[in-house]
């Protein structure tokens, strides 16, 4: 999608760190950490948000968790824990209009 800033990262437009990629889904770290580890895992395909993504095309979020569970893995978070957070629209300050998740972690977290 043009002007959509994680469509650019995912054609290579802007570059990125890369933490896993393949067909469908990218990881990438986040450009303004909140964490030690933070970490974007977004679908290549646009979507804005959930809202968005159509019944049939909803296999891409478990595609997304997937993922995520091998990054956790990965980052050794089996015993320490983390936090997965998708913000989702404007009351929750979704930034960038296409759906991603946070992997964050590395330290306790506060919430809310
Ligand atoms: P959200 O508020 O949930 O929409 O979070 C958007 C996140 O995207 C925010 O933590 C900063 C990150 N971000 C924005 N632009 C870029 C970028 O160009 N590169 C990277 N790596 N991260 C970005």
């Amino acid at each position: 999608m043009e002007n959509c800033i994680f469509c650019k990262i995912v054609n290579g437009e802007i570059p990125s760190t890369k933490i896993y990629e393949d067909d469908k889904v990218l990881a990438f770290k986040d450009i303004n950490p909140i964490a030690p580890i933070h970490i974007l895992v977004i679908p290549k395909k646009h979507y804005e948000s959930i809202i968005h993504i159509p019944d049939n095309e909803m296999d891409i979020i478990s595609d997304i968790h997937k993922v995520i569970n091998k990054i956790a893995k990965d980052m050794n978070f089996e015993q320490s824990g983390f936090r997965i957070v998708n913000n989702c629209g404007k009351d929750a300050g979704q930034e960038v209009k296409h759906i991603h998740y946070h992997i964050i972690g590395g330290k306790t977290l506060n919430w809310p």
